[in-house]
């Protein structure tokens, strides 16, 4: 793991991860593989990361796409293209419905033909063996200093209406590991008691149960004899898993005020029956309210919640 002064330690829920818990992300690379290689080491590993995936281009029109609004609400400092986050929002003065607000930064232009573009189209049609469609309900993350998301694994929001679902989570800006990259357990796409718990498991039909597993993510890979596998990302890089592989990312705890800027997306065969909450031109998402339910649709100045 590349380590350097500035950025010498790795947070997850406020502790730090001792360095003997942290492995590096096996890299994949397209030029090199079939698809039957692909398909192979997504199974054997849970995971595939490809860095450089997505042309740097569309990443920084993406980027500063969504910069330029972030920036238009008071949350970045000027420059915006440089990510600083001001400490100051003034999202709910000008925007009085948080969902409209986000779902318009969700599907700008330059986004949208990075999450459901060609590139992702065709590598998840490898992936499944046949044509791919991305849901049009993407989750768009600016993370400033402080938050972090606690570990789950996806299935319990996206295998409603078909088990044959992945998701793709993109970075869009360096994500070095003070700025709290995502990080995968080693291995968790084969714990039984993780299929057990959550392989049935729709977060809106146990309203008691939570998705997020809130033991410690350093506990949880001590007692499993794994490691938490990340990286220091840059923008293109993608991660790509299955709906059972357990994952969180660790904090962002940079001095440099620069906020963490991704975004995931699932992707499922198009011919499989799809769950109407994530497609369409007004999706309702998870919990039926749309955009506003997002941590993303929060003022970064806000609390994000947990499900
Ligand atoms: O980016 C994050 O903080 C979490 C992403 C995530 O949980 C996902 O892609 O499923």
């Amino acid at each position: 793991m590349h380590y350097n002064k500035k950025n010498n330690k790795v947070l997850v829920d406020g502790n730090v991860v001792p360095k003997n818990i942290l492995g590096e992300l096996k890299k994949t690379s397209l030029s090199k593989n079939e698809d039957k290689d692909l398909r192979d080491d997504l199974k054997k590993n849970g995971y595939l990361y490809i860095p450089n995936l997505i042309n740097i281009e569309c990443i920084e029109a993406a980027r500063n796409e969504i910069f330029y609004r972030l920036k238009e609400v008071d949350e970045l400092a000027d420059p915006y293209q440089s990510g600083i986050f001001s400490g100051k929002s003034i999202r709910d003065k000008i925007y009085q419905d948080r969902g409209k607000f986000w779902k318009s930064v969700s599907t700008g232009k330059f986004l949208k033909k990075v999450t459901n573009g060609p590139v992702l189209e065709k590598l998840f049609s490898q992936l499944f063996g046949c044509p791919a469609i991305g849901f049009d309900f993407i989750f768009l993350r600016a993370v400033p200093k402080g938050k972090f998301t606690h570990m789950h694994c996806d299935s319990g929001f996206f295998t409603r209406s078909t088990k044959k679902v992945l998701t793709c989570w993109i970075a869009f800006s360096e994500i070095t590991l003070d700025k709290g990259p995502l990080f995968i357990v080693e291995k968790s796409h084969s714990f039984n008691d993780v299929k057990r718990n959550f392989a049935n498991f729709d977060v809106m039909k146990s309203p008691k149960k939570k998705a997020s597993i809130r033991e410690n993510p350093i506990d949880f890979a001590k007692k499993r004899n794994v490691k938490l596998l990340t990286t220091n990302f840059t923008p293109g890089d993608v991660l790509i898993f299955g709906m059972l592989t357990v994952h969180g990312s660790f904090e962002n705890h940079s001095e440099d005020k620069k906020i963490r800027l991704t975004c995931d997306v699932r992707y499922q065969p198009e011919d499989e029956p799809k769950d109407v909450r994530y497609f369409g031109i007004n999706p309702s998402g998870t919990t039926g309210l749309g955009y506003g339910e997002l941590n993303g649709a929060k003022p970064m100045t806000d609390e994000w919640h947990i499900r």
